[in-house]
């Protein structure tokens, strides 16, 4: 798949912001910081189309990217211990309407630090997309932070925990596994 030409549509910060599905969708989940924008920067090969920021917990908003007739959808992301109450409403209420809304999602892309092991949160957030029967494959993100035994461990860890997902092991830094994610989108959005 080949995703030249994308633009940024729009961000919306509230449910009823939302706007209906135009296109096939492609979101993007996991906790804040993962490397989501890093992730769509790379995979729609421009710099800074998603903006990645290394201070996490900034307001969550809903972002629409399209390349093509795909959209690419960031979600905001979860597990900021310093987010207050009110935020974590706002950030549940525009999950549901995002994964409420009769749209056309063709896939999930659920990001985890490679580094890490699955958190509450994730588990909570894996748990919500299969109950609702939304397809998603696990990307792990930053793979370059590990050497080649850890990374090893790392990735079996991962797949002894999603079984029968598809796994991809990706680095913004380097963009390997960029194609490996492109190709199989393709099987999503023909
Ligand atoms: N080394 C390394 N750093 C990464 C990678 N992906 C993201 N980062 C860094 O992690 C921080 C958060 O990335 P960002 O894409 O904004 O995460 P988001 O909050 O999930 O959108 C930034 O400082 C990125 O530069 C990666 O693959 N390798
Ligand atoms: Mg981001």
């Amino acid at each position: 798949m080949n995703l030249i030409n994308a633009e940024f549509i729009a961000s919306y910060g509230t449910a009823e912001q939302l706007p209906e599905s135009s296109h096939a969708e492609i979101c993007f989940c996991g906790r804040s910081n993962v490397g989501k924008s890093s992730l769509i920067n790379k995979l729609l090969g421009r710099k800074a189309i998603a903006r990645v920021s290394s201070t996490p917990g900034k307001t969550a908003t809903v972002n629409f990217f399209r390349a093509g007739n795909i959209n690419l959808v960031d979600l905001p992301g979860y597990g900021y211990a310093k987010t207050g109450q009110s935020e974590r409403a706002r950030w549940d209420s525009l999950m549901n309407a995002y994964f409420s809304g009769a749209r056309d999602i063709r896939l999930c892309l659920q990001l985890v630090d490679v580094r890490r092991t699955l958190s509450g949160d994730d588990e909570r957030m894996v748990n919500f997309l299969k109950e609702r029967g939304i397809p998603f494959a696990v990307v792990l993100t930053k793979c370059d932070k590990l050497n080649k035994t850890e990374l090893a461990a790392q990735k079996e860890y991962w797949q002894t925990l999603f079984e029968k997902v598809d796994i991809f092991p990706f680095s913004a830094l380097s963009g390997a596994g960029k194609d490996d994610i492109l190709n199989a989108l393709d099987a999503y959005t023909e």
